[in-house]
């Protein structure tokens, strides 16, 4: 059933491609993209000017730098992922070159997608590490330029939570495929590496219970909720995205335990199918995120599958 998937995958994806080089033939007759990882790490210098400074291309020799080094690899590590797993050829699907900045910021406690790169803080040294010691962290954040490129989802209330949460599920996917670990060996945590001895929690945030990584209130982090009884509404935060996400997360967390064995070969195509899929709009929310993941369940994994999925979500309390 799972090939059955990747097959559609597939095919979606050749269609988009032909379609895509049908357009850029006609306009100005590009190449065609290079089916190639091509990586530059830049040191912003502790400053928030972008990119910087260039430090390190692909295949020259590793910096005598800890955090370009790490950026280098984990973005090397989600490229495979996506390219080994779904067959897909960088963030856009058509070999987008990767660009990541490192040590960004003073103190600065986070990492994010720009929309054009990848952005690292080194974070405080209290709290947080920096931000690239967490494969997962990268992941997530490269994650977010592969929802732009494809469903789009809009970064506010429940499309943004669905944002949130897409990034999370193939961060910690892209995890688990790097450490060859089943769905049972995993750890479903976000950003574990980051959090220094001091503090209180596990993580940044916990697909398997979320509300429970870093639940300390005095870091100014809200518990997730895992279903919709505990739903946050709030104007903060785009409509609460990092809060809510924990909803649409755990439904997957599920799915992908249900199933056993590895999560990429199971519900992580589903997901990605969705995430591929033109009945998913720009402004989806949960139920219609669902009903999008169980229609390609039925429609390419079979009724095994589409029935784990389906408990998933009807366990978090959303009905498609
Ligand atoms: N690290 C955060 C994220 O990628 C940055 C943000 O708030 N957008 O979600
Ligand atoms: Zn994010």
């Amino acid at each position: 059933a799972p090939d059955d998937i990747k097959q559609c995958v597939l095919e979606t994806q050749r269609a988009n491609e032909a379609l895509q080089r049908m357009r850029l033939t006609a306009v100005t007759a590009l190449p065609e993209a290079a089916d190639e990882l091509r990586r530059t790490i830049y040191d912003a210098g502790h400053t928030q000017d972008l990119p910087g400074r260039m430090v390190r291309r692909e295949d020259e020799a590793a910096a005598d730098d800890r955090e370009v080094n790490e950026a280098y690899d984990d973005l090397g590590r989600t490229w495979r992922f996506y390219k080994e797993v779904f067959d897909r050829n960088s963030i856009d699907n058509h070999g987008l070159a990767l660009d990541g900045s490192v040590h960004y910021g003073r103190h600065y406690d986070n990492a994010f997608w720009n929309g054009r790169e990848m952005v690292f803080g080194d974070g405080d040294g209290r709290i947080f590490r920096p931000f690239t010691r967490s494969l997962d962290v990268v992941a997530h954040e490269l994650t977010h330029g592969v929802t732009e490129a494809t469903a789009g989802l809009a970064y506010q209330d429940q499309s943004g939570a669905l944002n949130e949460s897409v990034s999370d599920v193939f961060g910690v996917m892209t995890a688990q495929y790097a450490a060859g670990q089943t769905a049972a060996e995993a750890d479903w945590l976000i950003g574990a590496e980051l959090l220094t001895d001091q503090v209180h929690g596990a993580a940044l945030r916990s697909l398997a219970r979320p509300g429970t990584a870093y639940d300390d209130p005095t870091l100014g982090r809200d518990p997730q909720p895992a279903t919709m009884a505990h739903y946050v509404e709030t104007r903060q935060d785009n409509g609460g995205v990092h809060i809510n996400s924990g909803i649409p997360n755990h439904a997957f967390y599920r799915a992908a335990m249900a199933a056993g064995g590895y999560s990429w070969e199971t519900v992580g195509p589903v997901w990605y199918a969705t995430l591929n899929d033109h009945r998913l709009t720009e402004n989806a929310d949960f139920a219609q995120f669902a009903g999008v993941t169980l229609a390609n369940a039925r429609e390419h994994a079979g009724r095994e599958l589409a029935d784990i999925v389906s408990q998933a979500w009807s366990d978090v309390g959303v009905t498609p």
